[in-house]
């Protein structure tokens, strides 16, 4: 089934934040934000922005009626700024104004004193200062003091992961409303419409059913909007209670780059210990995440790490603790995988070092590892179901491996300044919230008189093809066609009390809500026909809009029925509600079965490296991935074909700079490099693993929103062995992104000053 939104994008007809058409009388918001990253603010003077014609009014913390407070996990987060600032881009004040333009001409007559503090920007320095957003945490399994002295190989090292920028098409934004009995709507590019409802009723001192949440679509998420979109929903309901009028708040591009958080960049230790024949006894790794300067959803995705840490691999002894760093950078949060890139990043890196140093390739280690049904995971939970041999096995069959290597040697051989690399990136990625109470949801159907249907779930559509899956559920569940269902925006007074669309889980928790809704929806219409038929219910089946009596198609259609129900009065509503089942984890003992299952993949990724230039090519992504019982195939597939560019971009290109005062640098596209049409590797093919599919999986269609970007890891890889193959020195580095720059330096690091590199192409 196609995308049911794929027209109405070509056609510039769907309805993101800023096609909502304004109401009269709208006024627009704008913040002033910290122009420093740590201070204690002395003044702030706002009378010649206020004297502006056309400025309505500048709000600050002293305007809030309830608490200045929107931090989720913490408490620790104002909405705008006291008496001391934590972060370049931090809310100071809203100035409202009658237009955008008469905003940004307030902002700039606006003048601050302030008196600056130091400010730490290193997470390593935040640790040592001893500033934690909380108290580390260890995932331990059996003994790697004593595993050493049984290793062969020991290696230990260090790695750096850089952050990234979202860039969700559609900037942060809101519009909000007020409405009678002190009540306010709210239009928001959210992720978690009940988290904006929670933050607005705080802020605001009123209870949470004065507030409406309410969202169509989302161009684009990623993590950015699971948290992160609360500010600006807050800011424009704080606006519309006091100014009593509709306020609205789409962000510029660069101001949304500047103060909102990002990926977490993360500087990690650890140490690998290998048997004589490549068995790895022991891993430890210590993760220090660059949190920013309030939690956000950093202790979630700290979490997340942790639960990575040995990725797809077996590993008897593991001892992994991460540190979540306060530093004055912006919060960082959610992007697509959530902690879990980081912490197989660094997996990836001890593999890759100890083939390094063993002369062999990072596969020969990767292969004698690979996870088994029955093996535990460091956080106590066995492998289940589990694909990750066969995953391995059809990937390195299916592509032919050693043609590939073969390739790349004769490759190499016969060419001095273009180099191939190749790397497997093998992915093993939990399903469900870590956080077990999160992992519920709702879905609210509605069949009408005429027999159309229409149904509200808690889950959000940001491109992830979320809503035609959900057609999808209904149509299969009440033998339905597809024009007959709708997809109503995601409202908090429909769905009410919803987790974030996040942790790939939405179609899985939404749709199975919505699978028990339309089962009950069923049973009674089956009762209905069988009433009317004489007959028995289990006798009445219902296909393709028809009803069947002992295997009989009636005269009875969809319609008929439906009228039928309605005129002997039968509740043709019905709300769904959906809890994972056998999930559980205990933080006393760090063990548990957080998972309801886990989806596993390979990759192999072919670069070419320009050794002149320090430019590459991605030249082919091959894979295999377990898909389960896949429900729809272009978005799926579309779905890995963004997550590996996104984590290709990631791994390659993307600089996320702040300079040591903590100013972003890389503020702007002009310099933010990410992944355009050129990036795209030639040959990006997947395939599908053959199985049974998971139970707990919508459909037994696995959840596959988040694991692809972690394929993208596999390029930093294979960029290293290309630039190992040109330059035998070169020492490896785990420092992503891997850019040109970088690549031009590994390519040259250490090499004698014969002639100048290219001459003989010169001359
Ligand atoms: N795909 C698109 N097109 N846009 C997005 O914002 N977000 C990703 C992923 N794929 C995203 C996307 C992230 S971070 C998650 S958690 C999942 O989609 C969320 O949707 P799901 O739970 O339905 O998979
Ligand atoms: N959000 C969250 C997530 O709150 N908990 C999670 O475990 C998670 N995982 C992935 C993405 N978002
Ligand atoms: Mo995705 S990082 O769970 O929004």
């Amino acid at each position: 089934m196609k995308n049911i939104d794929s027209i109405g994008h070509v056609r510039g007809e769907s309805i993101y934040l800023d096609d909502i058409p304004v109401r009269t009388g709208t006024l627009y918001a704008l913040v002033y934000d910290a122009p420093c990253a740590h201070a204690r603010i002395k003044n702030v003077d706002y009378s010649k922005a206020e004297a502006l014609p056309g400025l309505v009014r500048i709000l600050t913390h002293r305007d809030i009626v309830g608490e200045n407070e929107i931090g989720n996990i913490f408490q620790d987060e104002p909405l705008l700024a006291e008496d001391e600032i934590h972060f370049w881009g931090m809310p100071i004040a809203l100035i409202i104004a009658e237009s955008e333009y008469i905003a940004r001409q307030a902002k700039k007559l606006i003048s601050i004193e302030l008196e600056e503090l130091p400010v730490i920007t290193d997470p390593r320095e935040a640790r040592a200062k001893n500033k934690l957003i909380a108290p580390p945490r260890t995932f331990k399994m059996g003994d790697t003091n004593s595993a050493w002295a049984a290793c062969e190989y020991i290696f230990e090292g260090t790695t750096e992961t850089n952050g990234q920028e979202h860039l969700y098409i559609e900037t942060q934004g809101a519009y909000a409303y007020p409405t009678e009995h002190g009540s306010i709507r709210i239009s928001s590019s959210t992720q978690g419409p009940t988290q904006v409802q929670k933050a607005i009723a705080k802020v605001l001192g009123i209870p949470m059913h004065k507030v409406e949440v309410d969202v169509t679509r989302l161009g684009g998420g990623f993590g950015g909007k699971e948290d992160q979109a609360t500010a600006w929903g807050v800011l424009v309901a704080l606006a519309a209670q006091i100014l009593k009028k509709p306020i609205k708040y789409s962000l510029h591009r660069m101001d949304d780059m500047r103060m909102t958080g990002k990926r977490h960049p993360y500087s990690s230790d650890y140490k690998i210990g290998l048997s004589k024949d490549l068995k790895i006894l022991a891993y430890e790794a210590t993760f220090h995440q660059n949190a920013g300067a309030s939690a956000d959803l950093s202790p979630a995705v700290l979490e997340r790490t942790l639960f990575h840490a040995t990725n797809m691999y077996s590993v008897p002894n593991v001892e992994v603790t991460a540190y979540s760093c306060r530093t004055h950078l912006p919060p960082n949060t959610a992007f697509r995988g959530f902690g879990g890139p980081q912490g197989m990043f660094v997996m990836e890196a001890a593999i890759s070092r100890a083939a390094n140093e063993l002369g062999i390739a990072a596969r020969d280690i990767q292969a004698r590892n690979i996870l088994q049904e029955g093996d535990e995971f460091p956080y106590g939970q066995k492998a289940e179901k589990c694909h990750a041999q066969k995953v391995w096995n059809t990937t390195l069959k299916h592509y032919n491996i050693e043609e590939i290597e073969q390739e790349i040697a004769t490759f190499n051989s016969e060419n001095k300044y273009y180099k191939k690399g190749m790397a497997i990136m093998p992915v093993c990625f939990g399903i469900s919230f870590t956080n077990t109470p999160m992992n519920h949801a709702r879905a609210l159907v509605h069949i009408y008189q005429d027999g159309s249907v229409g149904i509200s779930t808690g889950g959000v559509e940001m491109g992830q093809g979320l809503n035609t899956k959900m057609v999808q559920v209904a149509m299969a569940e009440l033998s339905l066609s597809a024009q007959r269902i709708k997809i109503e925006t995601t409202n908090t007074t429909r769905v009410a009390n919803t987790s974030p669309s996040a942790a790939s889980a939405t179609a899985d928790l939404n749709g199975k809500a919505l699978e028990q809704a339309c089962k009950e929806l069923k049973k009674r219409l089956i009762e209905t026909a069988a009433k009317h038929l004489k007959s028995d219910n289990s006798n009445i089946t219902i296909e393709n809009e028809f009803v069947f009596n002992n295997n009989k198609k009636t005269d009875i259609d969809w319609e008929k029925l439906v009228q039928l129900a309605f005129l002997d009065r039968v509740c043709l509503t019905e709300n769904g509600h959906y809890a994972t089942p056998v999930i559980y984890f205990d933080k006393a003992k760090e063990k548990g079965h957080p998972f309801a299952y886990h989806v596993y993949g390979n990759s192999i990724t072919v670069v070419t490296v320009d050794c002149l230039r320090g430019r590459y090519e991605i030249d082919a992504v091959k894979l295999v991935h377990d898909f389960g019982k896949k429900m729809n195939t272009p978005i799926d597939d579309g779905q890995i074909e963004g997550g590996v560019v996104q984590g290709i971009g990631w791994m390659t290109m993307e600089e996320i700079l702040y300079n040591d005062k903590g100013k972003l640098l890389s503020n702007a596209l002009s310099t933010y490099k990410i992944p355009d049409i050129y990036s795209v590797p030639k040959e990006l093919i997947i395939k599908n693993l053959e199985t049974e599919g998971h139970p707990l999986a919508i459909r037994k269609s696995k959840a596959v929103g988040e694991p692809p970007l972690m394929y993208g890891i596999g390029a930093y890889f294979a960029i290293q062995n290309a630039v190992k193959a040109f330059n035998p020195n070169y020492t490896l580095k785990y420092d992503a992104p891997f850019t040109p720059e970088k690549v031009l330096m590994g390519l040259y690091e250490k090499v004698e000053k014969e002639a100048p590199v290219g001459a003989e192409i010169l001359n």
